[in-house]
């Protein structure tokens, strides 16, 4: 029988942000239920278990920094924590908040819908229960819908095949079998240094070369640890004062890279490459994403690296990026380069030889049929729309969310967080939420931001708020105008939606910096963007 329960706020996902909302809510005293698809905590990482997985941002920053306690009573053991040691650290503050008892866990949200005539969202959910709660706050995440490539065939195969955000909790073994890797995004770079080492052979199959940081992974020492618990009120101000929030990259010279001879940006470049510490090249110099000649400084430089370190002139060539760096996601990678050296690596580049089709015995191009026990597809997400658009999401009038965004023509939303006809629902990952920057605390952010306004509306009698069409317009436009500005249009890459086929292109993220985001959301706060409707009126409207 369905069961119906009422709350006064209904979160969806136990990620990061999700659990970071939870806390909050619980914190002010509402009534609040969590819906988690998976098993335990952990969103992105509960999910993204293939082989290297990994944090390319240093432990320090990729945590809450809302509680001084919280903080100082955890120890990170690595610099780039492994997946399964964020997952320790979303358990242990999981439980240290005591949110366990507000998460419905394996259970997922099939559908919402905002009834006007209760002022209620309707989520409906796998177990066949209905749930209404005032206020509706999707914290999917950004990269919740994964992508595989639609190759003639697929279905054929005789082998295994794995998506790597689907990658099986008991592990897959891998020993004595010869695998394809279909990607060489963050995700495919990680996973085929790992693979290497355990396969019996490994076929890369890259569709556009990239250039891949690299990441020392070590240890962090006790005084490392100590000293950053020590200076926890001073880190928390810095990563909110940096660019992406992540203040152990600071800008190393203010100037152009132009201005430095090529021997001394080479010995600069040298000497960060030789540190390991991925995200920092992209502060070694104050235009080296604003500038293309200074970008194909650093590009020129990665190249070089690249033909110093791979041994076979070809497959060098074939890992040769071209596009502006940085308009694709940067990559931190361990050892990537050198994986293509083993002997039990080849590598195929796409853009020569195509697929044709997958056959029962492997992937065939253009050139030959590869024969494989196992493919992986490290081939991406659907990333910012897929998760939302894909849920049957109504607001006002039964309109559906994907409807209002004509299936992604046209984007927009207010603040990368609320959307006309829509009331009461937040979205915290997903349209309009920043490309770039370091995830917890730009989470933080918004849902402080959250919080303060379902607290404001609470104490001033209202019930419902929801975006203006001015505002909402004046938002996307200023949005589209940081991006055409930015250099994320020079390049292909999920950030525009241009990395699957057919999907419309446009700007998915908040293509600023953390700091101007901050200062939106601080003038936001007055409310000006917002129709208020009080309590009574609601109230009127569904007697
Ligand atoms: P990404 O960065 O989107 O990488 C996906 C990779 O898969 C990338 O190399 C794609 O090539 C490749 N791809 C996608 N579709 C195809 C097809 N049809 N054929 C061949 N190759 C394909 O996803 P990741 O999981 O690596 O990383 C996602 C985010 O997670 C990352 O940005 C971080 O924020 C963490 P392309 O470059 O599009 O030519």
């Amino acid at each position: 029988m369905t069961k119906i329960q009422e709350f006064d706020a209904i979160v969806v996902g136990a990620g990061y942000s999700g659990m970071y909302m939870l806390h909050l809510l619980q914190k002010e005293g509402y009534s609040v239920r969590l819906f988690e698809a998976g098993g335990n905590v952990g969103g992105t990482w509960y999910w993204n278990r293939y082989p290297g997985a990994r944090c390319d941002t240093p432990s320090e920053f990729y945590c809450y920094t809302f509680s001084e306690e919280l903080y100082k009573d955890w120890s990170w053991f690595s610099l780039y924590p492994e997946q399964s040691e964020i997952l320790d650290y979303l358990n242990y503050v999981v439980d240290k908040l005591d949110l366990r008892k507000d998460i419905q866990f394996n259970t997922r949200a099939t559908s919402a819908e905002y009834d006007e005539t209760i002022n209620r969202w309707r989520i409906r959910t796998d177990d066949g229960n209905v749930t209404l709660a005032k206020y509706f706050i999707p914290a999917i995440g950004s990269l919740a819908a994964s992508h595989t490539p639609d190759i003639k065939g697929l279905e054929s195969f005789e082998g295994e095949k794995y998506h790597t955000s689907k990658w099986p909790h008991e592990g897959v073994d891998l020993k004595g079998k010869r695998v394809g890797v279909i990607g060489t995004g963050s995700t495919g770079v990680q996973a085929i240094a790992a693979i290497a080492k355990e396969a019996e052979h490994l076929t890369v199959f890259q569709r556009t070369a990239q250039y891949a940081f690299p990441v020392k992974n070590p240890l962090l020492d006790p005084d490392e640890i100590k000293n950053m618990k020590d200076n926890f009120q001073e880190l928390r101000g810095k990563i909110r004062e940096h660019p992406i929030g992540m203040p152990s990259f600071p800008l190393v010279n203010d100037y152009s890279a132009l201005d430095d001879s090529p021997e001394e940006r080479n010995k600069l470049f040298e000497q960060l490459w030789q540190n390991g510490r991925g995200f920092q090249f992209l502060f070694a110099y104050n235009d080296l994403v604003t500038s293309d000649d200074a970008n194909e400084t650093l590009a020129d430089f990665v190249r070089s690296k690249i033909k110093e370190i791979v041994k076979d002139p070809e497959t060098a060539e074939n890992l040769m990026p071209t596009f502006f760096v940085g308009g694709k996601r940067p990559i931190c990678a361990t050892s990537y380069y050198e994986t293509y050296n083993r002997e039990n690596v080849s590598l195929v580049n796409l853009k020569k030889t195509p697929f044709v089709e997958c056959t029962k015995k492997g992937l065939r191009t253009t050139e030959e049929e590869h024969e494989l026990d196992m493919i992986v597809f490290a081939s991406g997400f659907d990333a910012m729309t897929g998760a939302l658009m894909n849920a049957d999401i109504r607001g006002r009038n039964g309109i559906l969310l994907r409807e209002k965004w004509e299936d992604g023509n046209n984007l927009k939303t207010y603040l990368g967080m609320t959307n006309v006809e829509f009331p009461n629902m937040f979205t915290i990952g997903g349209v309009h939420f920043p490309l770039m920057i370091n995830v917890p605390p730009v989470g933080e952010v918004l849902a402080e931001w959250i919080i303060d306004c379902i607290k404001y509306m609470d104490e001033n009698g209202i019930g419902e708020i929801e975006a203006t069409l001015e505002a909402e317009e004046a938002w996307t436009k200023e949005l589209n105008e940081i991006g055409n500005e930015s250099f994320y249009p020079k390049v292909d890459s999920w950030y525009t939606g241009a990395n699957i086929e057919g999907k419309p292109r446009g700007f998915l993220g908040h293509p600023g910096d953390f700091i101007i985001y901050q200062e939106q959301l601080a003038a936001s706060r007055d409310y000006k963007g917002f129709k208020f409707i009080p309590l009574q009126d609601t109230a009127k409207k569904s007697s």
